[in-house]
């Protein structure tokens, strides 16, 4: 009986070892993937097969507004609204002016963009109608697309659509949001990089390599009998360690994408009259805060942005940190103080250059360094003394920035807070992780890695190791889309706008 048990079983093994044959053949292929990909989302994702409206403008009233009409019936549609040619007959990529009709009423003249399934960005029959920019007249056009069977979009359908279809992965798509969101050079910047293909086509290529040793992996595991090792584990490992490395380069790069998105926030610290109001309106350029030569002139914070070549630095003027106050007011916000320097990602501590003897410098800058806090020194009122004398007087103490507030002096601060926030990293070219979600995903990916890699060196059986490869595979895929389920998509599209 064992005989008989077993030839089938090895029948379906070599029917299995065939089918792997031509997996792997098709794996190079990465239309194939794309195509797998996207099957997979679509059948996943309800209302696809829908027409889409909505207004890709700002609403208000504006010189032009653009309308968006994505899906099939979206030439059907044109075709009743834009009487003068048949849209549907027209070469893709042209433009047609001409008149917008509901029945004989005539709602606009308007400029056309047609776009033929699949060259558009949804990759579906995609349609732009430039109107006057009359919320009003826009209205109108959209009731009609509406009347005709289309329904309006969600937010981010329009790329959600693209990335159903394949057009877009789903770190190009976020990163559409994020250029759309962008207020910076630098965010900019890292967002064209992301939808250029930035990391995604890093770890798609990675995540390939994986799926090739996870199945023959799991090939072995038919084979169990016959105690061969299709998957070289010497290369595994490799593999292992390759991918981690650029995981582990990806979550470093957090920390400085988290600025890129996020800004840093800076607390201007010191003792009252040090001047710290004076230099949050010197660096805004305005005059914000209240400057008085009475020490406990700010008794709340006051909080401001501002652009340092392409970083946004949250400014934070507090209360003068006294010790000995009475006034009640004072203290409580001598505690905010306190509390904002905790929560600070850089402190900028100042102090009056002639109220300062480098002895308590130095017993400050302990404290900071004791604490682990990122911190700047920042020596005010150099006019006074004149900076020689200044400089001379602190020379034991390293690592003073040297300014005037008064004077606007500031340059050199400024550039030591970029130069301190982005620690010679400012290659924004470089892949740079900007969203949470990827970074949670590089976190869980990390350690499934390291389980792999344990498991490799501890000889653990393969459907052990074949385990947790598939875990790094599902991470992976989690990054690129490549294994989604519609509430995640719904949750990622939802916070873009609508008409995107
Ligand atoms: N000579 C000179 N005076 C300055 C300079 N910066 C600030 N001051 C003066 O110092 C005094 C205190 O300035 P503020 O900016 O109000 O000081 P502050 O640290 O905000 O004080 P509190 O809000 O009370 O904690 C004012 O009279 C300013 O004009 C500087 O660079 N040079
Ligand atoms: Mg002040």
């Amino acid at each position: 009986m064992p005989q008989e048990a077993k030839a089938p079983r090895t029948l379906s093994s070599t029917l299995r070892l065939c089918v792997f044959v031509a997996i792997l053949k098709c794996t190079h292929s990465s239309r194939f993937s794309l195509s797998l990909a996207w099957m997979t989302a679509l059948t996943k994702f309800s209302g696809w097969e829908e027409t889409i409206v909505a207004l890709a403008t700002p609403p208000g009233i504006s010189a032009i507004g653009v309308i968006r009409l994505s899906g099939s019936k979206s030439f059907a549609i044109m075709d009743q609204l834009f009487t003068s040619k048949k849209l549907s007959e027209q070469p893709s990529h042209t433009l047609h002016v001409g008149f917008i009709k509901d029945g004989e009423a005539v709602i606009d003249e308007v400029v056309v963009s047609i776009y033929k399934d699949p060259r558009s960005y949804t990759g579906e029959d995609l349609v732009e109608i430039s109107g006057h920019g009359s919320p009003y007249v826009l209205q109108q056009i959209i009731n009609a697309c509406l009347k005709r069977g289309a329904r309006l979009a969600k937010p981010g359908e329009f790329t959600q659509r693209a990335f159903l279809h394949g057009k877009l992965d789903l770190t190009q798509a976020e990163a559409v949001a994020d250029l759309i969101a962008s207020n910076t050079d630098i965010s900019q910047r890292a967002a064209l990089h992301n939808i250029r293909g930035g990391f995604s086509q890093q770890l798609k290529e990675l995540r390939e390599r994986l799926i090739r040793f996870s199945a023959l992996i799991e090939l072995e595991l038919d084979f169990s009998q016959e105690n061969v090792e299709f998957a070289d584990r010497k290369q595994l490992h490799e593999l292992i360690e390759d991918v981690d490395s650029v995981t582990t380069s990806l979550i470093n790069s957090f920390q400085l994408g988290n600025v890129i998105r996020n800004g840093v926030s800076v607390a201007i610290i010191g003792k009252p009259n040090a001047g710290k109001s004076t230099l949050l309106n010197a660096l805004l350029n305005e005059e914000r805060a209240i400057v008085s030569d009475i020490p406990g002139t700010t008794r709340d914070t006051i909080e401001e942005i501002i652009n340092i070549d392409g970083i946004l630095f949250r400014l934070i003027d507090t209360a003068g940190i006294r010790h000995h106050t009475t006034d009640v007011i004072e203290s409580v916000g001598v505690q905010r103080s306190l509390e904002k320097m905790k929560q600070a990602d850089l402190v900028v501590y100042l102090f009056d250059v002639n109220e300062m003897t480098p002895g308590e410098l130095s017993t400050i800058k302990g404290e900071f360094k004791a604490q682990q806090t990122k911190y700047l020194l920042v020596a005010n009122k150099i006019d006074i003394l004149g900076e020689d004398s200044t400089r001379n007087k602190f020379k034991e103490v390293l690592d003073i920035i040297f300014i005037s507030a008064i004077q606007q002096n500031t340059e050199n601060l400024k550039q030591q807070m970029t130069d301190v926030v982005l620690e010679g990293k400012v290659q924004t070219e470089s892949a740079i992780v900007t969203n949470a979600r990827h970074f949670h995903a590089l976190q869980q990916l990390h350690s499934a890695l390291q389980d792999v890699r344990k498991g490799l060196q501890d000889n653990i059986p393969s459907d052990l190791v074949a385990l947790d490869i598939r875990r790094c595979l599902q991470y992976l895929g989690e990054i690129t889309g490549e294994v989604t389920n519609e509430d995640q998509l719904d949750y990622i599209f939802s916070k873009f706008c609508i008409g995107k």
